[in-house]
C-alpha cells in the first residue's frame, strides 16, 4: 500500500507496532510455523522482477523464509523509511476533516485517508483459565513466541489447541519435548502437506509460468492457482470415488479441496469426503480409542478453516504424547504444576502452549480504538457485529479503508491476493478522491445491503455448520455470532468492486472538501 501510494505521489507513512516488518510472520514464529499456501504463489504479484528475482526452496515456505523474503521486498523498494516501527496506535479519531491518530508512545499523526493492514489473524486469544497466573512454569501463545525460541528439551509441555497452528506445532514439539501432552476440544479435520524442497527445475517452470499462473488465481474462488474439478463425484462408482480422493491425499495440501467439486455446496460430497478423511485417521493411528477421539464428528470437511499438516496424526503413535479430551473432560484450571481437569485429574507441565487462535478479522480493527464521526467508537457501531460495505470501509468513518477487513473475502482466499487486490481498489478511490477533493465513507444503506449478501453467500454453502468456528466469531467468549469473511468467492467479489468503482463508487458517500471547508 506504501508502494502504490507513493507511486501516486501521496505523502504516506506506515504506523507498525512490531520492531520488524513481516506482520502475522513477525509474529508467529512457533516451532513448525510454515504456511499453508504454496510458495510459488505465496508472494506479490505487482513486481514482475521481484518474481523472478526471489528463490523460493520448498513448496511451503517456512515462517523464517517468509520473513527474509518480506524483508528483502521492504528493502527492494526501499520502503523502510516510510514506517515507524515499534509505534503501536492507541486510539485514532476522525476530527471532522481529517484523522487524528495517538501512539502509546505519545506521538500524535494526522492525515487525511487511512488505511489499516493490521491483518487478520493478528489479536491473540489467549483464554482466561483460573490460576493461569499461578502456573510456575513457562507459558506461551503461538502467535506471540518468543523471537529466541523456546526450548523443550526434555521438559513437559502442554498444547492447548488443535487448529492449523496446533496441528503444525505438536510434531515439532514432540519431536524433542520428554512429554507432550495434547488438549483438545474439538477433533480437527487435516490433510498431509507434503512438503518437499522445490526443485530447480519446478522453480524455472512456474517462474517462466507467472503469467497463467496469476490469470487463474484472479479467475478463481479463493486466489489459490487450482482449476476446481469438474469430475461429479457421487456419480463415480465407489471405487473411482476412493481413488479420487486418494490421488488428491497423495497430492496434499490445500489443493486436495480443489479436486472434489461442491465440496462446499453439497453435503452429500462433502459427507463422502469427510468419511474418507475419517478413514484415513483410523488407518494412521495405532489406537482405535485415541484414533476414535481425533476423528472430527462436529463439522463438515472445510467448514473450519483446513489444516494442513507434516506427520500431525503419526505423533499421536508416539510413546511420549498423550492425548486429553477437554470436551468430556474441561480444564478448570492452570495449577502451579500444570493444569487440572474438572475431574480433578492433574496434567504437571513445565511450558504450557497457547494455540488457540485469534480474535479474528474484527478484532485488531476494535484494538485501534477508531472513532468516527460524532466521535462514534467502532466498538459501539460493531456491538451487533462487525459490518461493512465489502470489507473496505465503515459507514460513519469517513476516508478510513480496511484492507482484507470484515466483509471481504480474506481468510477464505490466499492472502496476498486479496490484498493486493485491496491494494490497487484502496489506491484508485484515493486518487479518485485526490482529484475531485472528496471524502468517502459507505452509505448506511450499501452497508446494509452488503451484510445481507454476505450473509447469502455464506448460507449458500456449508460454512455456517461449523458452530465452534472462527469465521463466525464463536471462538472468543461474548463475541456477536456474524459470519465474517465473504463467502462468494475471489473473482466474483473482485468483479463487485470493479464494477462500485466503474460506477463511481455509489455505496459511498462522496462530499466535497470545498463545500465542507
Ligand atoms: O487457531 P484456531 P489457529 N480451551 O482458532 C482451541 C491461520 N493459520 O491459530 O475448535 C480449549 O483455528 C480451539 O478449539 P475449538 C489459519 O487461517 C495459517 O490454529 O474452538 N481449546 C481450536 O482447536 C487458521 O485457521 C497457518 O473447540 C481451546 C484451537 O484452540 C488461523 O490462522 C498456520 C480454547 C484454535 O484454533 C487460526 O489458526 C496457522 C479453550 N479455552 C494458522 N480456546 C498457515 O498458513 C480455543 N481452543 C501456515
Amino acid at each position: 500500500m506504501v508502494h502504490r501510494l507513493r507511486g501516486l505521489g501521496i505523502s504516506v507513512h506506515g504506523l507498525e507496532a512490531a520492531d520488524g516488518v513481516g506482520g502475522t510472520w513477525f509474529w508467529n514464529r512457533y516451532p513448525g510455523a510454515r504456511c499453508d499456501s504454496e510458495s510459488y504463489y505465496y508472494c506479490y504479484a505487482f513486481s514482475r522482477e521481484l518474481e523472478q528475482e526471489w528463490d523460493w526452496t520448498e513448496r511451503y515456505p517456512g515462517q523464517a523464509e517468509i520473513l527474509s523474503y518480506l524483508e528483502h521486498v521492504a528493502d527492494r523498494f526501499d520502503l523502510r523509511r516510510s514506517f515507524s516501527l515499534s509505534t503501536t496506535v492507541s486510539s485514532a479519531s476522525w476530527g471532522g476533516d481529517r484523522w487524528v491518530i495517538d501512539t502509546e508512545g505519545g506521538e500524535r499523526w494526522t492525515c487525511r485517508w487511512l488505511v489499516t493492514a493490521v491483518g487478520c489473524l493478528s489479536s491473540a486469544n489467549v483464554p482466561d483459565i483460573p490460576g493461569l497466573a499461578s502456573f510456575a512454569g513457562e507459558w506461551h501463545h503461538t502467535g506471540q513466541w518468543p523471537h529466541e525460541g523456546v526450548d523443550v528439551t526434555g521438559r513437559r509441555v502442554g498444547v492447548v489447541g488443535t487448529g492449523s497452528t496446533g496441528i503444525q506445532a505438536i510434531p515439532v514439539l514432540a519431536a524433542s519435548a520428554a512429554h507432550l501432552t495434547v488438549f483438545q476440544r474439538t477433533a480437527n479435520f487435516s490433510i498431509p502437506a507434503r512438503n518437499a524442497p522445490l526443485s530447480t527445475s519446478e522453480a524455472a517452470g512456474y517462474k517462466a509460468d507467472y503469467a497463467a499462473i496469476r490469470e487463474v488465481q484472479q479467475a478463481s474462488t479463493n486466489g489459490h492457482p487450482f482449476v476446481v474439478s469438474d469430475v461429479d463425484t457421487l456419480a463415480l462408482p465407489d471405487d473411482e470415488r476412493r481413488a479420487l480422493f486418494q490421488r488428491a491425499w497423495e497430492r496434499g495440501g490445500l489443493r486436495f479441496r480443489a479436486a472434489v467439486r461442491d465440496v462446499l455446496t453439497d453435503p452429500a460430497v462433502n459427507d463422502e469426503t469427510s468419511e474418507f478423511l475419517r478413514s484415513k485417521i483410523r488407518s494412521t493411528v495405532d489406537d482405535p480409542e485415541v484414533a476414535e477421539t481425533l476423528t472430527p464428528r462436529d463439522h463438515p470437511f472445510a467448514t473450519k478453516r483446513p489444516p494442513i499438516d507434516t506427520d500431525y496424526f503419526e505423533t499421536y503413535n508416539r510413546p511420549n504424547v498423550s492425548l486429553v479430551d477437554v470436551r468430556a473432560d474441561p480444564i478448570e484450571a492452570v495449577t502451579r504444576d500444570g493444569v487440572r481437569l474438572a475431574s480433578g485429574a492433574e496434567h504437571p507441565l513445565d511450558v504450557l502452549v497457547f494455540a488457540t487462535g485469534f480474535d479474528a478479522l474484527s478484532g485488531p480493527l476494535l484494538r485501534l480504538g477508531l472513532r468516527g464521526r460524532d466521535g462514534v467508537a467502532l466498538a459501539d457501531a460493531w456491538a451487533e457485529g462487525a459490518a461493512t460495505y465489502l470489507g473496505l470501509g465503515v459507514a460513519g468513518f469517513p476516508n478510513l479503508f480496511t484492507i482484507t477487513g470484515p466483509g471481504s473475502p480474506s481468510v477464505l482466499t490466499n492472502m496476498p491476493t486479496s490484498i493486493e487486490q485491496h491494494v490497487e481498489w484502496i489506491a484508485d478511490l484515493v486518487a479518485h478522491l485526490r482529484a475531485h477533493d472528496l471524502d468517502a465513507e459507505p452509505t448506511p444503506e450499501a452497508q446494509a445491503r452488503w451484510a445481507d449478501h454476505v450473509r447469502e453467500a455464506a448460507d449458500a454453502t456449508l460454512l455456517p455448520q461449523a458452530a465452534s468456528s472462527w469465521y463466525l466469531g464463536a471462538n472468543v467468549p461474548g463475541k456477536p455470532r456474524v459470519f465474517l469473511p465473504y463467502a462468494g468467492g475471489f473473482a466474483r467479489y473482485r468483479g463487485m468492486c470493479d464494477a462500485e468503482a466503474a460506477a463511481g463508487y455509489p455505496g459511498f458517500a462522496l462530499r466535497s472538501r470545498r463545500r465542507a471547508a
